[in-house]
């Protein structure tokens, strides 16, 4: 667990892609050869058609037989693509639209497999495994990482607002009261557990000062979640209004941000409300909604966490409807 909450510096990670597919999965099914399921995972809107469902897998009896474990097979329907591929007596069933590209599914697919056999393939090459499914619902987290790619979470806003503080009160880390000014951008990869997601989650940790902000733009670069953090006070509020208008309505339009008035122990800083009001008076639909914060507080962690989770939420609901509305 530890490992997946380091902090490390970008430059560090330059060589990181993050793995964002659209994806046009419908489902994956991973059954036994006689047919028993054993996980299965839907990520397409579409109603399954149980019945077409069933008598597609009492067909594979037949199609198993003529092809070897490295083999990716594929069939086709009037609206779906079905990949298959076998790993000693287990079947993947990968269900995919038809415009789906193959070789995509196909490093997919390898993917699976290969996170499969690392977590049990020997449990299924030394026979010992009694039938018993549960073990692999934890599997879901590695077929979510592989199929949906992992969420971005951008920090933004300028410098000493308390984004740096407030990544490691998400993180759960110890907090720093001493101002060290971000350099280019920190990443911190986090196990969504906490967050009730199967996916990871990498939260992107931006430099606030004046010399890094020309590098915002492509930092933002496929941000699923942008928290847009205030210090709360007035010249700060209407500047970061700048950063909303110059950036984040010019380029990333459709992209959840949540504004986040922090340093609410200090006195007279401006409310959540306040904050409110005057940036959802920017062009953005839905407006953006702030709530209020104190990122030295660890007491102030479930708040933002649970921010995250309703956040999260919204994110993949939006996703599911456009892969559904093409
Ligand atoms: N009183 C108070 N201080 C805070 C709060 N959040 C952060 N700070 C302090 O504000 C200072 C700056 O915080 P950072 O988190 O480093 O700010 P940053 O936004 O990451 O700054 P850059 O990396 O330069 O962009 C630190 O001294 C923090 O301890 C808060 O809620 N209340
Ligand atoms: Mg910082």
């Amino acid at each position: 667990m530890a490992k997946d909450r380091d902090i490390i510096n970008l430059n560090k990670t330059e060589s990181i892609i993050l793995n964002r597919v659209k994806n046009m999965i419908e489902y994956v099914n991973i059954l036994t050869r006689d047919g028993k399921s054993l996980l299965f995972r839907n990520y397409g809107d579409t109603e399954i058609d149980r019945d077409l469902l069933a008598g597609f897998l009492s067909a594979f009896s037949g199609f198993i037989k003529e092809i070897s474990q490295s083999d990716i097979r594929s069939t086709q329907t009037e609206d779906f693509k079905y990949y298959y591929t076998i790993l000693n007596d287990i079947i993947i069933v990968v269900c995919t639209d038809l415009d789906e590209k193959e070789d995509q599914v196909y490093s997919k697919i390898n993917m699976i497999k290969g996170k499969f056999i690392e977590k049990y393939g020997k449990l299924l090459e030394d026979g010992s495994w009694a039938g018993n499914r549960s073990i692999f619902a934890d599997f879901q987290k590695e077929l979510d990482n592989i199929l949906l790619g992992q969420i971005k979470v951008s920090i933004i806003g300028f410098g000493g607002v308390g984004k740096t503080t407030l990544l490691h009160l998400i993180c759960g880390k110890d907090i720093n009261l001493e101002y060290v000014p971000t350099i280019t951008a920190d990443i911190a990869s986090y196990d969504g557990e906490e967050l009730d997601v199967h996916r990871k989650i990498v939260f992107w940790d931006f430099a606030g000062q004046s010399n890094f902000r020309s590098l915002w733009q492509s930092l933002l670069d496929g941000t699923d979640i942008a928290l847009l953090v205030l210090d709360s006070t007035f010249e700060n509020l209407n500047s970061s209004k700048e950063i909303i208008n110059d950036i984040l309505d010019k380029y990333y339009k459709n992209t959840l941000v949540i504004g986040i008035a922090n340093k609410q122990d200090l006195p007279h800083r401006l409310t959540p409300e306040f904050c409110e009001k005057i940036l959802s008076s920017t062009e953005r639909h839905p407006p953006i909604k702030v709530y209020g914060m104190v990122a030295i507080n660890p007491n102030y962690r479930e708040k933002i966490l649970g921010l995250l989770r309703d956040a999260i939420k919204q994110v993949e609901a939006k996703n599911k409807k456009s892969n559904n509305s093409k």
